[in-house]
């Protein structure tokens, strides 16, 4: 087969994309039309719709339950560090042990009879609530814990009141 220069109508190789006779650019021979395509049938069409809603219907929910069911975020060790419930000058528990190098939190109650405390860490650890918790109140501690070793927390209020973490 040939290919006709459009320009000067010369005639030139099939292959050719650039006649040679007077340099006009030639389209590329086109490849074989494929087959028509059948005629498509009104059915599938109809359960192409259907799927369409049905895919509708499912993305909707599973967005939906999605929303609700969120991965719940990591939550950090938490730890109830509490008062004497009385009048003693005590941390209870005296001591607790925590993994190291992990952000963790404390809840810290004052559960004691009328007595103001705090829990104020001592070397090593940046952490400490107000000065003065009032009896029934909390305050939330977080801090990522040093390395292994024990660490003491204290009462600033009351010299003597204090515990230990244990971090391993
Ligand atoms: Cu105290």
């Amino acid at each position: 087969m040939k290919n006709g220069c459009p320009v000067c109508r010369n005639v030139n190789d099939l292959t050719a994309t650039q006649c040679k006779y007077c340099g006009a650019a030639l389209t590329p021979p086109q490849p074989p039309a494929p087959p028509a395509a059948r005629k498509p049938r009104r059915w599938p069409l109809m359960l192409g719709g259907a799927a369409v809603v049905v895919l509708a219907i499912v993305a909707g929910v599973i967005g939906f339950s999605g929303s609700s069911t969120a991965a719940p975020a990591i939550t950090a060790p938490t730890f109830e560090i509490a008062t004497d419930a009385g009048t003693a000058l005590k941390f209870n528990p005296l001591s607790f042990d925590a993994p190291a190098n992990t952000k963790i939190q404390i809840n810290f109650s004052n559960k004691s009879q009328g007595l103001p405390h705090n829990m104020t860490f001592q070397n090593g650890v940046d952490a400490k609530t107000a000065e003065q918790i009032a009896a029934g109140q909390t305050a939330t501690l977080s801090f990522t814990t040093p390395g292994p070793g024990s660490y003491k927390y204290v009462c600033t209020i009351h010299p003597g009141m204090e515990g230990t973490m244990n971090v391993k």
